[in-house]
């Protein structure tokens, strides 16, 4: 085959796209705007490499264009060759079209990490031979080389722009709320079209009952729907005597607070681990066992210190306003919140919060490039350069019984490579301030 084919972007992604067509007996032509991108050194030499910019003449010539998820289709050149009818997918669409097994599919703007793990837990707890992978950080592409029974895959709306058919056994919508509209100029909209990708081929969906952006466009004869949420749904909530409930249908099968799991949201989450586990036919005992069990993914409300009856939290995978508020409700009932609010904003809009924050129990510290929008509608915010400022000047502020908390409602690629390093950075500004 004398195809040229394209790889744009050398970050993981790009990497398992170059192992994959090398074990196929193909060599790419490779791109990224960064001129020492860092995984430059696992590229074969044999491989040619264009790096420090997009290379049109190479995209223009291509046959084939696998596109890494953090490069948006609308660039320029990529339009200039879908309008020449050059064909541009990504890995999930590359995998997809070599994958024989069952995939699982998590999308949503808020949980879907989460409930991919708890899926994961769950199944392995039940003896399924399972891969998992995606968004939440192993390449789709890598999962190929080992036998599974199913693919648990948490997939992005970067990554779902470059799905053409996508064959799902179950997926599921979690949530959509505002988030990257940097990326989709014309709003929110365009962002829930590419969510909803996920559903185009699936058996089965499974949606937000009480989040109508959540809901299928069409909805087919042929296909499964099932719904959850927190007032609606065939799994649901029931708040009752200071105590939440996991409610199927009319029946009462879990109190919440008889569990591990923190937050509405996990408890939300827990809803369509259900509804998959059910399908599954794991039965109710075990998954619920599992479920009750589960411990939050690092970066996720994650206590990372306590001292004095102050407790540190690092939410740093709270990337978005809606996630923020999620912990700001999460921890209502302390004395006092300390708030580190920041980074950069993605283009979304942040006032939202404002309500959350009037409340005179919670100071907040501003950082990064989002810090002149947060000053705009909260004026009592301090306006900080780095997380250590914040931190070294609250650490002398905080009494017995409040809550320090990391959930910056930005991204981190102002000031770290991603949210994990963020949240590792964060951890180790604490744990010296209080060693010192
Ligand atoms: N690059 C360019 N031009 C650009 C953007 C990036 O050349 O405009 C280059 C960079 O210089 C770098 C490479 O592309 O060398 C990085 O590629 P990438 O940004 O697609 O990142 P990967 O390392 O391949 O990781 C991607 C996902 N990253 C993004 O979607 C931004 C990872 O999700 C995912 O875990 C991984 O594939 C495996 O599937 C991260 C993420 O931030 C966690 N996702 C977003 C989110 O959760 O909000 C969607």
């Amino acid at each position: 085959m004398n195809k040229k084919i394209v790889v744009i972007g050398l970050g993981i992604t790009g990497i398992s796209c170059i192992n994959f067509l090398f074990k196929r007996n193909l060599i790419p032509y490779v791109m990224d705007e960064c001129k020492n991108p860092k995984f430059l050194k696992k590229i074969p030499l044999i491989v040619p490499c264009h790096l420090g910019s997009l290379n049109k003449k190479w995209i223009l010539e291509a046959d084939l264009i696998i596109l890494s998820p953090g490069i948006s289709i609308f660039h320029p050149y990529l339009v200039e060759a879908t309008n020449k009818g050059i064909e541009i997918i990504g890995d999930i669409e590359l995998f997809n079209r070599y994958n024989k097994t069952p995939v699982i599919a998590i999308t949503g703007t808020n949980g879907k990490s989460t409930v991919t793990d708890m899926i994961v837990k769950v199944m392995e707890k039940n003896n399924f031979n399972i891969g998992f992978g995606g968004n939440i950080g192993y390449p789709v592409l890598d999962l190929l080389s080992f036998k599974r029974d199913f693919y648990i895959l948490e997939i992005s709306s970067f990554q779902l722009e470059t799905v053409k058919n996508l064959n799902i056994y179950i997926a599921i919508i979690l949530n959509i709320s505002e988030d990257h509209m940097d990326r989709y100029p014309l709003g929110l909209e365009q962002y829930r079209n590419f969510k909803l990708r996920i559903f185009k081929q699936a058996s089965i969906c499974i949606y937000n009952a009480d989040d109508l952006l959540t809901y299928p466009n069409i909805f087919h004869k042929k296909k499964k729907y099932i719904t959850f949420g927190r007032y609606h749904g065939k799994y649901h909530l029931l708040y009752e005597k200071q105590n939440f409930f996991l409610k199927m249908d009319d029946k009462i099968i879990l109190n919440f607070n008889k569990t591990k799991l923190i937050g509405i949201h996990n408890y939300l989450n827990s809803l369509a681990v259900l509804a998959v586990t059910d399908i599954l036919k794991i039965p109710q005992k075990k998954a619920l066992k599992e479920i009750s069990n589960y411990i939050n993914i690092d970066n996720i409300l994650q206590i990372i210190h306590e001292e004095n009856n102050v407790i540190w939290i690092n939410d740093s995978k709270s990337t978005n306003v809606d996630s923020t508020k999620v912990a700001l409700k999460y921890f209502s009932k302390k004395k006092n919140i300390w708030l580190l609010l920041g980074g950069y904003d993605k283009k979304c809009k942040l006032f939202p919060l404002e309500k959350y924050l009037k409340k005179k129990n919670i100071y907040i510290y501003c950082f990064g490039l989002a810090k002149k929008q947060i000053l705009s509608f909260c004026s009592k915010a301090v306006p900080v350069d780095t997380i250590s400022q914040a931190v070294q000047q609250i650490i002398k502020l905080v009494q017995p019984g409040d809550v320090v908390l990391l959930s910056p409602a930005c991204s981190s690629i102002d000031q770290f490579k991603n949210f994990k390093h963020r949240g590792k950075e964060f951890i180790k500004i604490v744990k010296n301030f209080y060693k010192n």
